[in-house]
């Protein structure tokens, strides 16, 4: 364990440190972020009224358009010249999200990733293959520095070129790789295709650290067995720091939240109300240590649900549930709610489907019509159409009664699904073009 004191501190003093944290960090937002100021005082509030947990209700959330409204610099709490580096998420819709951190943040940062990389088992002596995107994506440099924090050697590929990366797998004798799950799958698609002399066996490969999007327990029994490794999850969001904000343990039942750093709660979406333990809904952050850019009930739309379970991995901080989308990813097809990552489970249970999809959803008419592409692989493409008919009837049978809905299934060809080197693009939402 890299941070045995942390990990497995007595969950009462964990929540002493929580609530000293948390009153430095309201206190550092009001009082050096002109912004949180005037949004605090709008509600009511003064960080001199926080006394307990049940006070942060009292406190208004922190949404991604605050963050865009003030790009590119407003919400920093300290001045520039501490602050050491900056990332920014890709900002598709309107002003990118830019995030500064002193080098005590990185620090913290690093410490994260390096807890994340040693739950899985990795330690000083592994040699990490870091494929996540380096640049201003949070995922290439995040992974670099915690592997380098643990003192293992890293290799900073980036995404992408393919051989390269098996090549340097094989040469370098690579025991760790990290990317996202689609990427790491498109290396076992690219393997099949054109090397089949590749052997997975051949290489020191031993363990998946992937995270950056949503994945199924479905997808993870694919990737291990593909590429004969143990994959475990990595969690993180750039408003936060990046990868490392949860990550799982050996017994992969959930990843431990860095509590030390953030306070987490669960809300109803909808309505912004809080939620007790245990309950599923959008989960909201608060930083507790970060100093350029404090972030004060930040909505982060992702989907999950909170736990302690006394995980006998011995860590004592509270566990999410791998997260299975973002509210703002959910589907509503003629009036029920889905996730693509539900729509991966199903898929998932079937022999001869492969894990690249894509959902269509169109209206025509008044009413929603959803496709689902998915390959097939080739043994079953090249059988007869009849077995190809009854498979993509089975599957939709399954739509309707697990998932209340009725979804048009299409099997195409092997390789016909657009593939990604970073996060993968499931949903082509025609009803928002
Ligand atoms: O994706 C940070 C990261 C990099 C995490 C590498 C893990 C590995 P952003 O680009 O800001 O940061 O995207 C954050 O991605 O709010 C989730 O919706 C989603 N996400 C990240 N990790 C996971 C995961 C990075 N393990 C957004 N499972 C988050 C599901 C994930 N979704």
């Amino acid at each position: 364990m890299f941070n045995k004191e942390i990990e497995c501190m007595p969950v009462k003093k964990l929540k002493e440190l929580q609530l000293e944290r948390l009153k430095w960090s309201i206190r550092h937002a009001f009082d050096n972020v002109p912004f949180y100021k005037k949004k605090f005082e709008a509600a009511g509030f003064h960080p001199d009224q926080f006394k307990d947990f049940d006070d942060m209700q009292r406190i208004p959330f922190l949404t991604k358009q605050d963050m865009r409204d003030n790009y590119p610099y407003g919400l920093f709490a300290v001045p520039l010249n501490k602050i050491v580096r900056v990332h920014a998420s890709s900002g598709t819709t309107g002003n990118a999200t830019v995030i500064g951190h002193t080098k005590n943040d990185l620090n913290v940062f690093s410490e994260l990733v390096a807890r994340s990389l040693s739950s899985y088992g990795v330690t000083g002596d592994d040699i990490i293959q870091v494929a996540y995107g380096y640049g201003l994506f949070t995922g290439g440099l995040g992974l670099h520095y915690g592997s380098e924090r643990l003192g293992a050697l890293t290799v900073p590929m980036s995404g992408g070129n393919t051989p390269r990366q098996l090549m340097f797998i094989k040469d370098f004798g690579v025991t760790v790789f990290g990317s996202t799950p689609s990427y790491a799958l498109n290396i076992a698609d690219f393997i099949e295709k054109n090397m089949p002399d590749f052997k997975m066996e051949s290489t020191k490969l031993r363990i998946g650290v992937f995270g950056a999007e949503p994945w199924t327990e479905g997808m993870r029994s694919e990737i291990e067995r593909r590429l004969k490794i143990d994959a475990y999850d990595i969690y993180g969001l750039s408003e936060l720091m990046g990868p490392g904000v949860s990550y799982e343990c050996k017994n992969k039942s959930g990843l431990h939240l860095g509590e030390d750093n953030f306070y987490a709660e669960i809300i109803n979406p909808d309505t912004g109300e809080l939620l007790p333990e245990g309950e599923r809904g959008e989960i909201v952050y608060t930083s507790l240590t970060k100093e350029a850019l404090p972030v004060i009930r930040y909505r982060s739309r992702d989907i999950t649900r909170l736990f302690r379970d006394g995980c006998s991995c011995g860590r004592t901080l509270i566990k999410m549930d791998r997260v299975t989308g973002r509210s703002d990813d959910m589907l509503i097809i003629r009036g029920v709610n889905v996730f693509p990552s539900q729509i991966e489970s199903v898929l998932m249970k079937f022999e001869g489907i492969e894990p690249h999809y894509q959902i269509i959803v169109d209206r025509k008419g008044p009413l929603d019509d959803i496709e689902v592409m998915v390959e097939v692989n080739e043994r079953l493409f090249s059988d007869e159409i009849k077995v190809m008919n009854d498979l993509s009837k089975n599957i939709s049978n399954h739509f309707k009664s697990s998932l209340g809905i009725s979804a048009k299934i299409t099997l195409v060809e092997p390789q016909t699904i657009p593939r990604s080197e970073g996060k993968s693009a499931r949903v082509i939402d025609k009803r928002k073009i």
